[in-house]
């Protein structure tokens, strides 16, 4: 099923041209209300007239996250504070949280992308669905929440915390999807365990995961525990929350809602657009938000996207997925590693969970590199000739994956803490010192 056939399946012409003419409203509109755009295009020597079609939007400047930091709290917002009905922030370890404020309309298209998302994942009225992303200044929680009443499934706002109340929710309303990290997603998998249940106990059997890299494995792994599909959900505050893109049955890079959020690739040390199948910065233009709306968002979250039309019938620009942030990239030993790549071995091997820790340091002006791994309760045990040789099996693959050598430290079942919102798998000692 398709939500919005007309959007989604609309020909690459078509889309050319509403995208032009969303992106010469948009530049006006940022130009007369946000000096800070006016500003800089000014600056940059280009008026609102120099943008004709979507081609040109390299023509326009970009944004950053310090940029929204250094206009705090309301200084890119476009739309009188009378016409803002809801405020968002988002989440950040250090200087002012970025605002967020959306008017009425935004949150009917942000409610329309919701529903899209969900349509394409098998979501319909019949169902009954949890949203188990944060409720709060988080965009997850809420984002979900209208999107599955948009469409009209049955939405049962769980919110993280009391998990095993949530698991007798899930089998006594025979709640059949849900929507939360996929670290949550592993968590409560942990939990119906140690509840003596089994999956077959419960009837899940679609999952929206996002707000947090994952792999094919970790998908994988989730799928088998839980007993349900799991497809892929992007978005960022910025721009919107949940709902900028998603997968659809065909799970091959997911679908960006074009119509709405411009994507654009470009190399993040040049700032020059790449073309499509390159890997590199994903950047967002907001076609026609009111609120907060922004021109050539760097995202700093790093994949390729696709085009071509996909055998589930949508036409838009595919994402792959996000290989991890310029700022989670480690770069140990001049090596740039990601905490995914990690993820991706640790879950080859079926001897582990999938918990993990990297934890870097520098010790005689030289990167370290420990992998904290849990092992699986039925692998575990004091028979050390055995331990021994799983820690060099996952020492020999993380370094022919890396190419660079860690030390593994295995480590007991549920010995490292588990998360309920967005995983957290660095500790760099090296920033601490
Ligand atoms: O995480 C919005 C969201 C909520 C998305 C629920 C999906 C589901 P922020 O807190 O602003 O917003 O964080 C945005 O999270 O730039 C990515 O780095 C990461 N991220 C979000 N979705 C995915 C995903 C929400 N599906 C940042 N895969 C983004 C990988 C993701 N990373």
């Amino acid at each position: 099923m398709i939500w919005n056939p007309t959007k989604e399946c609309m020909s690459r012409d078509q889309m050319h041209s509403l995208q032009s003419k969303r992106l010469q409203k948009l530049v006006t509109y940022v130009y007369h209300n946000v000096p800070f755009y006016r500003n800089k295009m000014q600056q940059m020597d280009v008026a609102p007239e120099d943008i004709q079609s979507i081609d040109d939007i390299v023509k326009l400047p970009f944004t950053t996250k310090q940029d929204l930091r250094d206009n705090y709290p309301y200084g890119l917002q476009a739309a009188p504070a009378s016409e803002i009905v809801r405020v968002h922030a988002s989440s950040g370890t250090t200087g002012n949280p970025t605002i967020v404020g959306y008017t009425r309309k935004d949150l009917a298209v942000w409610s329309e992308v919701m529903a899209r998302c969900l349509t394409a994942y098998g979501v319909t009225r019949d169902d009954t669905f949890s949203v188990s992303y944060g409720y709060g200044l988080f965009t997850g929680g809420l984002g979900a929440h209208y999107g599955v009443e948009n469409l009209g499934a049955t939405v049962i706002p769980t919110s993280t915390g009391n998990t095993e109340k949530h698991i007798r929710l899930i089998r006594d309303l025979n709640i059949s999807g849900i929507a939360c990290t996929p670290s949550y997603a592993l968590y409560l998998a942990e939990s119906l365990e140690k509840m003596g249940l089994k999956r077959e106990d419960i009837s899940l059997r679609i999952g929206a995961f996002g707000a947090e890299p994952w792999t094919e494995n970790m998908r994988k792994e989730i799928e088998e525990r839980l007993g349900l599909k799991a497809y892929n959900l992007y978005g960022l505050s910025e721009i919107m929350g949940p709902g900028v893109s998603y997968e659809c049955s065909e799970q091959n890079g997911s679908h960006i809602c074009e119509d709405h959020f411009y994507p654009e690739i470009i190399n993040p040390e040049t700032l020059e657009q790449l073309p499509y199948g390159e890997q590199g910065e994903l950047v967002f233009t907001t076609l026609t938000k009111e609120g907060l709306p922004l021109l050539r968002y760097r995202t700093k979250d790093l994949c390729t996207l696709m085009e071509g039309q996909c055998a589930c019938g949508r036409t838009s620009v595919r994402m792959g997925r996000i290989v991890g942030r310029s700022d989670d990239m480690l770069i140990i030993r001049g090596i740039n590693v990601f905490p995914s790549q990690v993820e991706s071995v640790i879950l080859e091997m079926q001897e582990f969970e999938p918990q993990y820790m990297l934890v870097v340091d520098r010790v005689n002006n030289l990167d370290t590199l420990q992998v904290q791994v849990e092992v699986r309760r039925d692998f575990f045990s004091d028979d050390i000739g055995r331990m021994l040789n799983m820690k060099k099996r996952l020492a020999d693959r993380l370094k022919s994956v890396l190419s660079i050598s860690a030390d593994v430290k295995l480590m007991e079942p549920s010995s490292i803490e588990r998360s309920q919102g967005k995983g957290k798998h660095v500790i760099d000692k090296r920033i601490l010192k």
